[in-house]
């Protein structure tokens, strides 16, 4: 994305992007990237649909009005949109038991039992976010699609998660170019109501802020083969906390098979690992335990000249210079 000279701010002549200091800045975080969009991109599997294209428009216009604070409004799904998630959301469940960590399915059961997740409904997301909100302060706010990197990852700062509120094109309901409610509602939340994860996320927005271009593709591709597609031991077992393989059938089968390279995860390493958006990943990396990848992180470097500290009682920042 292009910015222009305003954006750029200077100190001590080191330049760096502008970034979110109060969490209604996120209002400016809204740079959408255009690579799946199905009315641009011809391989989407609703460019020929005019009345889907139509309908993404309409809930696309909640998320442009959106602004932080309001409540996100309900949409009413369609017949047809319930039919899509309820494809998915059968097929997928049953897989859960063997194949996501504990942490997942403490969270999915809850989420079942008082937010509305089933196959019949598409939950809301103001129920889901008031949901995730007394469980680890995390929030979502309606988007309208694949968002920069540089603003996801600056909104997870915030604990805020923006989230998008269509669902996928009906013929094709196990796979989706583009994040949707599906990916969103049965990928990232469940995760995002454990305590460790949501510090561990909020850790990866915290150090995006201000970053270079470079240092934003490196907490990427970080967050790609952690948050995205991560694996986890569990009781002497490999087990999925990844967004897209708990969100994916074939992946999530094919990621807990013999057939993929796994390693052991190291920061470093897999904030550098080339990656694929369009096929299955060609090599997963195992975490010991969201504790573990947590303290990692920890000791990961970045370039930039200071270093910052969330304030949760303003839910603002705090920039520190450390020379
Ligand atoms: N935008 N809406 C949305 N949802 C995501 O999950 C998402 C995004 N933009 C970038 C992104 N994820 C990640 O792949 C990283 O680039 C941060
Ligand atoms: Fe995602």
């Amino acid at each position: 994305i292009k910015r222009n000279a305003e954006d750029v701010k200077t100190t001590k002549e080191v330049k760096f992007h502008w970034f979110p200091k109060r969490i209604a800045d996120l209002d400016r975080c809204h740079h959408l990237v255009t690579k799946f969009d199905p009315d641009l991109d011809q391989d989407h599997p609703g460019y020929t649909d005019p009345a889907y294209r139509q309908r993404r428009k309409m809930i696309g216009d909640i998320a442009f009005r959106f602004r932080h604070g309001e409540t996100i409004p309900r949409v009413e799904y369609t017949e047809e949109e319930i039919g899509t998630w309820r494809e998915v959301y059968s097929t997928l469940r049953n897989l859960y038991t063997t194949h996501a960590c504990s942490e997942y399915l403490e969270a999915f059961h809850l989420l079942e039992r008082h937010c509305g997740y089933s196959a019949d409904n598409i939950p809301q997301l103001e129920d889901v976010s008031r949901f995730l909100k007394e469980r680890t302060g995390f929030q979502l706010r309606p988007v309208a699609g694949l968002l920069s990197a540089r603003d996801f990852l600056a909104s997870l700062a915030f604990r805020v998660f923006q989230c998008t509120q269509y669902i996928r094109h009906s013929s094709s309901p196990m796979h989706s170019p583009e994040p949707d409610c599906v990916h969103e509602l049965l990928g990232h939340v469940p995760m995002l109501a454990d305590r460790t994860f949501a510090q561990f996320s909020q850790n990866l927005g915290l150090a995006s802020l201000g970053a270079s271009d470079e240092d934003i593709e490196k907490l990427s591709t970080l967050y790609w083969f952690t948050v995205e597609y991560g694996l986890c031991k569990q009781n002497g077992e490999v087990k999925a906390y990844g967004a897209g393989l708990l969100s994916s059938y074939g992946e999530l089968v094919y990621s807990l098979s013999d057939e993929p390279e796994t390693r052991e995860f190291d920061p470093e390493a897999a904030a550098v690992q080339p990656y694929q958006d369009q096929t299955y990943q060609p090599v997963y990396f195992v975490s010991e335990s969201f504790l573990n990848a947590k303290e990692q992180f920890r000791y990961f470097r970045l370039g930039r000249p200071f270093s910052v500290r969330y304030d949760p009682y303003t839910s603002s920042i705090e920039v520190l210079d450390n020379p």
